[in-house]
């Protein structure tokens, strides 16, 4: 048992000073008591914010974020990145996969994210074939997190088709490939590493509405309800108009409308890049009590289109952030750009605020808290009793938050764009993980990294 005295917290009802948060040897929050000035406690100076849960990482997809921006000949789009990244992605071995993995999650921590979803998705060798041990890459990423001391959702991907109406997938996804037998295997074989655990959880991921028939997509819900009927289920869904419109001409319906209407969402999903909804898909997705998983500097990276996200938050839709193809780590620019998208096309100002004269930041902040937790199927986003003890120390001699209190903080941090993050330090599970700003093993995880880079950029 550990106890922290926190000058300035932010808890789920508002702000407080001289917090006392008792943590268990597990690293969760056991207790919290505002206002008890305690001599005995570790103190924490500074304004402190719940960590924030990252919803979406394709992790070795950080070491090719700005290779990809020299136009190829023709139109450049989503759709040529991608052949980019199946390029990038079948050269790496396992190791370089950890290394990739271990240098993100390191630069996760200290831009204040303290969990992550990974949707992982290459698990074969370069020529298809499963590795000896058919889970190695899982491992290499949950090493990498452990490493990092990163909270984790695992979602080993189901990827089986290369297209809408079971088309046969192209010789550069082969890395990705399972049947249902493979995958439950997968699956099986992964469980023992999250017993017990409350900092990783085990979900699914079916890739896609065109990666994954009908079929497969029972099939994998099968497998993982056997497995834990509550786990986090993870999908791309409607991303590109391309695919919207592919999916309308293999089943009559639009890819967010066929999804609901199986009867199967629910709170437990997350629908990753939403982005393309009618009226219509907005509410029913809102009422569904899914996350949607948005994306924002990755979306606009891509050239994906723009969320309707005064509509699903006017709707009770919740929402939650993921940094995706991470050409951006960094939380506060996730969520300026999700309002500065709402702001550009409707040329107003604060939309996503609550209401009259409530912060934008805060909004914001609390909804990615909460839609992350949700999404993440862990206890955290919160400084809460039964929460990972994940803290985010803001310093406030920082000069953007000279002055700022409550609220303002936070729009003062996500707003106030700086040369030098506000962070300083972070605990995750308990651990300070970030000191001064520097995650404790960043020279490590950077000089892995930069070797692994250069071989990559010499090949
Ligand atoms: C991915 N990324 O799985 O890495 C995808 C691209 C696809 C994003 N959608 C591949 N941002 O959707 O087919
Ligand atoms: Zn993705």
């Amino acid at each position: 048992m550990h106890r922290f005295l926190l000058h300035r917290a932010l808890l789920p009802d508002g702000w407080h000073d001289d917090v006392l948060v008792a943590v268990d040897a597990q690293g969760r929050i056991t207790a919290v008591t505002p206002a008890a000035p305690e001599a005995g406690a570790e103190r924490i100076a500074g304004i402190v914010l719940p960590g924030l849960p990252n919803l979406h990482s394709h992790a070795f997809q950080r070491a090719m974020a700005g290779l990809a921006e020299a136009a190829g000949p023709g139109a450049d789009s989503f759709w040529t990145w991608r052949e980019t990244m199946y390029r990038f992605a079948g050269r790496l071995t396992p190791a370089d996969i950890e290394a990739i993995a271990a240098q993100l999650y390191a630069e996760m921590l200290q831009a204040g994210y303290t969990a992550v979803a990974e949707f992982h998705y290459v698990h074969h060798q370069p020529d298809g074939r499963p590795y000896d041990d058919p889970a190695e890459l899982s491992w290499r990423v949950l090493a990498a997190a452990e490493a990092a001391g990163i909270g984790l959702t695992h979602l080993p991907v189901l990827y089986r088709h290369g297209g809408f109406g079971g088309r046969e997938p192209q010789p550069r996804q082969r890395r990705f490939l399972h049947d249902s037998d493979a995958y439950a295997r997968l699956l099986d074989k992964l469980v023992p590493a999250f017993a017990g655990r409350a900092d990783r959880r085990l979900g699914i991921a079916p890739h896609s509405l065109r990666a994954v028939s009908p079929d497969l997509l029972r099939a994998a819900l099968a497998a993982i309800d056997g497995i834990d009927a509550a786990a986090p289920v993870h999908i791309h869904i409607a991303e590109q108009i391309a695919e919207v419109e592919e999916c309308l001409g293999a089943t009559g319906r639009r890819p967010v409308d066929w999804l609901l209407d199986q009867g199967v969402v629910n709170d437990r999903w997350c629908l990753v890049h939403a982005t393309h909804l009618t009226a219509g898909e907005t509410a029913r997705l809102a009422a569904s009590g899914a996350v949607a998983g948005l994306c924002p500097t990755t979306e606009a990276n891509l050239g994906d289109g723009l969320f309707p996200a005064v509509e699903f938050l006017a709707a009770g839709g919740r929402i939650g952030i993921g940094s995706d193809s991470h050409v951006s780590v960094d939380a506060a620019e996730e969520l300026r750009l999700l309002e500065y998208g709402q702001r550009l096309t409707r040329r107003g100002r604060s939309l996503l605020a609550d209401g009259p004269g409530r912060s934008t930041g805060r909004r914001l902040f609390d909804a990615a808290c909460r839609g992350g937790a949700q999404a993440l199927g862990l206890q955290c986003g919160a400084i809460a009793a039964g929460c990972r003890a994940d803290f985010v120390r803001l310093d406030d001699e920082a000069a953007t938050l000279a002055g700022a209190g409550g609220d303002a903080v936070l729009d003062a941090w996500i707003f106030a764009g700086q040369p030098v993050s506000p962070i300083r330090d972070v605990w995750a599970g308990g651990r300070h993980v970030v000191e001064n700003g520097r995650h404790v093993r960043a020279g490590e995880f950077a000089a892995r990294y930069r070797q692994t880079l250069r071989r990559l950029a010499e090949q």
